[in-house]
């Protein structure tokens, strides 16, 4: 019986995915889900995208989080447009979530939309909110038997960022080791190590992200 309820809640939630990816692509907008656990640096990665792709592409932001508006004001203060969700305990956005903010922003403008989803290596890999894209985080502080440990979060994911590579000289963090973990386990995931804080590792990143934007307009005929 709790099986049941369970799939009824996820595939009530696919449905509604299913309905924001075609809303999402209508208007032409590649849309990001970025998860990871807090701290690994989503917010980060979210800021190095918007000053490095500004000029590039209309860019908008949905966060998630628990509480608080800390990270929403600081996007908001690039002058990007962002929405806020604050989840009130839940552990993850959903879709229904995601077609809130959805209707709170101008899609006719976006070409690209990051959704920073709840800080938790667990529960957001089981929600679909309507992304073309997955990206994880994951930094070197964390440790590099979290693909053992996780695995629902790196199986779905399309790219993997290891972050805080900076931080390697000070870590033992096994990147071969952790990177063969993911291959393993999601032989088609893109992996690239980056420093959201340097901005080391960066360019490749960014390369893929428009190589995406691109795809989508192409789809989209514009
Ligand atoms: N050394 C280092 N610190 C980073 C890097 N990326 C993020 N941080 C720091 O990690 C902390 C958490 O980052 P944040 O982006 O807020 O993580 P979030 O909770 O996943 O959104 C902040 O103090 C960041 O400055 C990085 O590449 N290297
Ligand atoms: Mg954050």
């Amino acid at each position: 019986m709790e099986i049941k309820v369970l799939q009824d809640i996820l595939s009530a939630n696919d449905a509604i995915a299913r309905k924001n990816q075609s809303r999402l692509n209508k208007h032409g907008i590649l849309t990001i889900n970025v998860m990871s656990s807090p701290g690994a640096g989503k917010t980060s990665l979210i800021m190095q995208i918007i000053s490095q792709l500004r000029e590039k592409a209309r860019i908008a932001v949905i966060e998630g989080d628990v509480a608080s508006t800390i990270d929403a004001d600081k996007v908001s203060k690039q002058g990007v447009t962002v929405v806020q969700i604050n989840t009130a305990g839940g552990c993850h956005l959903d879709a229904n979530m995601t077609e809130n903010a959805l209707n709170n922003l101008p899609l006719d403008d976006i070409d690209l939309l990051l959704i920073e989803n709840v800080g938790n290596l667990i529960c957001p890999a089981g929600f679909a909110l309507g992304e073309h894209k997955r990206v994880i985080l994951l930094s070197l502080p964390e440790g590099d038997d979290k693909a053992y440990k996780y695995p629902s979060m790196f199986t779905q994911a399309d790219v993997v960022l290891i972050n805080k590579i900076d931080l390697l000289p000070f870590l033992e963090f096994d990147i071969a080791s952790f990177s063969n973990a993911i291959s393993g386990l999601n032989p088609e995931v893109k992996i690239f190590q980056v420093s959201c804080k340097t901005g080391q590792g960066l360019e490749d990143w960014l390369s893929w992200l428009q190589e995406q934007i691109k795809e989508m307009k192409s789809h989209h005929g514009s």
